[in-house]
């Protein structure tokens, strides 16, 4: 919004022509949604303890979490206000990419209130069965799929890090694979999020990381001697990412061990979403592996947890699955899981910033 209402006038007052730069706009999207975090958080976690909208802890998780029981949660509410409000008031609204992430934190963010909501405050220990949660997910992610699709300007060309000339043409099939990787990590955030700020910190890393490759994706010059897949209008999305990481890094100043308040399902679903819909619009898909790299570490060892469980009749293959409660019960301290992960995350996320280059 400011940039339609102060750039014009920027042939009277010539400081107003910095609106115009992505950049200047991308830094002050993530103050801004850092602030609105950092200074409402306190409000939302008095709000949450109030509404007795308190985490309840599962019979079956590792001893130390039975302590969190009560801990406020839902606090992604603030997080996807603070995103949509910082967005808002930073990006180009006519670009149609901004208008796309928008619906779908929105949309998936609904999707998880709902699932708190039951559990949490209807006290329904499961909340939205996995069959209706994958329903609504499907049909947001679909439509997202057929709106890039839709887009003349959009190719539905895949394309592979370090690989660059192996980039098939999916056609009318982009629409499924978009809707693949933005339910994927979706749900790969909600199974992450089960330790103090272990989702966010991560999820930090990947939105500064992907605030990089939008800018350079909408940026022709830079797109082409980078020989990356030039997507106009991208650029915008750089705007989204920093508001993204910004309210990151506020929630996190709550999030952080001992958690103050955790971010519910109404987080986790829309910040997967979200950044689902960033490497979508950015054509930089496969390279979500990577850039998300914990949250695929995470999801496999469900997946390789549960399929070994099943194939063996009772045998695991960790402690317990996601992989951040193999460690907790092999005795490591909370906080010593948590920051080992974040590092594992910012290795990865260099490493993809390194597929730049080398290609
Ligand atoms: C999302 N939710 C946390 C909090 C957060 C198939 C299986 C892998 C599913 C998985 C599952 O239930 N995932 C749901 C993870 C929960 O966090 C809440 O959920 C929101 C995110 N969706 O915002 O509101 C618990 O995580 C802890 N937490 C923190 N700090 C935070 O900042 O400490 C969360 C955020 C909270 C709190 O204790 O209650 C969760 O863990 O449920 N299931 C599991 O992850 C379970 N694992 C399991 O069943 N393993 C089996 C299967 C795979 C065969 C096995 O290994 O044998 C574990 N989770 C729980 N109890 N709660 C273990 C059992």
């Amino acid at each position: 919004m400011l940039y339609h209402l102060l750039y014009p006038l920027h042939k009277t007052i010539s400081a107003f022509n910095v609106f115009r730069y992505i950049t200047f706009r991308t830094i002050y999207a993530s103050l801004t949604a850092f602030l609105i975090c950092f200074i409402l958080g306190p409000w939302v976690i008095k709000k949450m303890s109030h509404l007795q909208i308190g985490q309840y802890i599962r019979e079956d998780g590792p001893e130390t979490h039975h302590k969190k029981a009560g801990t406020p949660t839902m606090g992604g509410t603030l997080i996807i206000f603070s995103v949509i409000i910082s967005t808002l008031l930073w990006t180009n609204l006519t670009n149609r990419y901004v208008w796309i992430v928008l619906m779908v934190t929105a949309g998936y963010g609904c999707i998880g209130f709902i699932d708190d909501y039951l559990m949490q405050i209807k006290k329904q220990n499961k909340g939205l069965t996995g069959r209706n949660k994958f329903l609504l997910q499907s049909m947001i992610a679909i439509i997202t799929g057929g709106l890039v699709y839709l887009n003349p300007d959009f190719s539905t060309q895949v394309t592979f890090p370090f690989f660059k000339n192996i980039s098939p043409d999916l056609k009318w099939g982009y629409i499924l694979f978009a809707a693949f990787v933005i339910i994927g990590t979706s749900n790969a955030v909600n199974i992450t999020d089960g330790l103090d700020g272990l989702a966010i910190g991560p999820f930090i890393i990947a939105s500064s990381a992907y605030m990089v490759f939008a800018y350079v994706a909408g940026h022709i010059r830079i797109a082409n001697y980078l020989q990356i897949q030039y997507v106009a209008g991208s650029g915008e999305i750089a705007i989204f990412c920093g508001a993204l990481a910004g309210s990151g890094l506020g929630f996190l100043w709550f999030n952080t061990y001992p958690a103050q308040i955790f971010m519910g399902d109404v987080g986790s679903l829309a910040l997967g979403g979200a950044i689902g819909t960033v490497a979508v619009i950015t054509k930089q898909e496969i390279l979500l592996v990577l850039v998300g790299g914990l949250f695929v570490i995470e999801t496999l060892s469900v997946i390789f947890q549960v399929g070994f469980f099943k194939v063996t009749n009772g045998r695991r293959i960790f402690k317990m699955a996601p992989l951040h409660h193999h460690f907790e019960l092999k005795g490591w301290p909370e906080p010593k899981v948590i920051v080992r992960f974040w590092i594992i995350a910012i290795a990865l996320a260099l490493l993809s910033m390194s597929t730049l280059k080398l290609r």
